[in-house]
């Protein structure tokens, strides 16, 4: 089965000022489904890979034969980043982190300032094209990270990943951004706090 565009969920206006509806639009309907496509042109029509999920692909690239390789990591990756992604800006959910999820936090960071004070810093110093990560790690805390391109954390360390499990995430990409934002990449991070959906990260904690 081909892979294929989520619903956004809500408006493309939804996020506005913070994120403003253009780009909203333009990032989920054009951005998202390019790499869908490219990644259906990959693993098309190949029948142990098109059965697969993409997180499933992009956490075993190994088994990827090399000549597609370099496309599902790419592409496979920026399928399951914005998949992701849509979901921790939904509109509505918590402000800010409780009860479980604050106490990893308060524990990695010492207070939840200095993690968005790390996070924003994982994302500004990311040269290039990247995503900033806030992950569980397999021993049950929290740490930020940040990957190149369309790599994901589940992803092998041998293809930009460490293993952890995001369960925020931020695209850094220009595209993300420059409507609105032009070059003020941390304008952009400042305003991403005001859509972060706190119930959906605590769900991504708890697994
Ligand atoms: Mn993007």
């Amino acid at each position: 089965m081909a892979h294929t565009l989520p619903e956004l969920g809500y408006s493309f206006d939804a996020l506005e000022p913070h994120i403003d509806a253009k780009t909203m639009e333009i990032h989920h309907d054009k951005h998202h489904q390019a790499y869908i496509d490219k990644l259906n042109g990959a693993v098309g029509g190949k029948a142990d890979l098109e059965g697969k999920a993409a997180e499933v692909l992009i956490s075993d690239l190994s088994s990827v034969p090399e000549d597609i390789r370099t496309v599902v990591r790419n592409n496979g990756g920026g399928h399951v980043n914005h998949s992701f992604f849509w979901k921790v800006i939904a509109p509505g959910g918590a402000s800010a982190p409780s009860g479980e999820l604050a106490t990893a936090i308060d524990s990695a960071f010492g207070s939840f300032a200095k993690f968005k004070e790390d996070f924003a810093n994982a994302g500004v110093t990311r040269f290039g094209s990247g995503w900033a990560w806030l992950c569980k790690k397999p021993d049950g805390t929290v740490a930020v990270c940040s990957t190149a391109n369309q790599d994901n954390p589940i992803m092998g360390e041998k293809f930009g990943g460490c293993g952890s499990t995001p369960i925020l995430g931020l695209d850094v990409w220009e595209h993300a951004y420059y409507l609105s934002y032009q070059n003020k990449r941390p304008a952009y991070i400042d305003a991403f706090w005001n859509v972060v959906n706190w119930d959906v990260v605590a769900k991504n904690f708890k697994g």
